[in-house]
């Protein structure tokens, strides 16, 4: 893709996880939708994983996944557009942790770091949460997390918390 002077070609990393409405078909969609983002090129999507649920118990296993995307949106239109695909995918702001059709989190924008109101990244729940961590080792092992070292030492402090590549 094209990087123009002003606007630096970026890799981001994004979770989706869905535990509603066909969890599959809802991360199969979403990451259709990833491919079709302006400014973006999707570079590669992890295998799925179901994991239990961390939040309330009852709700749902969820389906997980990371994506990687290369991008020359800022960090906020890129959250504008998750949010987007969000809403069409027909999710709905409810319970803190509880159930949802899709949801799709911001998790490392580059070297970035960025926390305001609407957005922090890297993402803060990333170090304790089995279900971002082993798919984005997955797809990125080498990877460097701004603030927080390599991934591959926070996946070796994680337990797996019952996640299971789906199969
Ligand atoms: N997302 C949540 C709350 N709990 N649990 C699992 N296993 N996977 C998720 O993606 C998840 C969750 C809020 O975003
Ligand atoms: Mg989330
Ligand atoms: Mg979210």
């Amino acid at each position: 893709m094209q990087a123009h002077a002003d606007k630096p070609v970026v890799t981001a990393y994004i979770g989706l996880g869905s535990n509603l409405a066909e969890p599959v078909v809802q991360i199969r969609n979403a990451c259709a939708a990833l491919k079709r983002l302006p400014e973006s090129v999707l570079r590669q999507c992890s295998s799925l994983y179901l994991s239990p649920p961390l939040g309330p118990a009852d709700q749902p296993d969820y389906i997980n996944a990371v994506a990687a995307l290369d991008t020359t949106l800022a960090p906020h239109d890129l959250l504008a557009e998750l949010q987007r695909i969000e809403r069409a995918q027909g999710r709905t702001r409810g319970v803190r942790w509880g159930a949802r059709t899709l949801d799709l989190d911001l998790l490392v924008y580059g070297d970035r770091i960025i926390s305001d109101e609407a957005l922090s990244v890297p993402h803060p729940g990333l170090p304790e949460r089995a279900f971002v961590l082993y798919p984005l080792q997955e797809i990125a092992p080498e990877l460097e997390l701004p603030g927080l070292g390599p991934l591959a030492i926070l996946v070796a402090n994680c337990p797996k918390d019952g996640l299971k590549r789906y199969a």
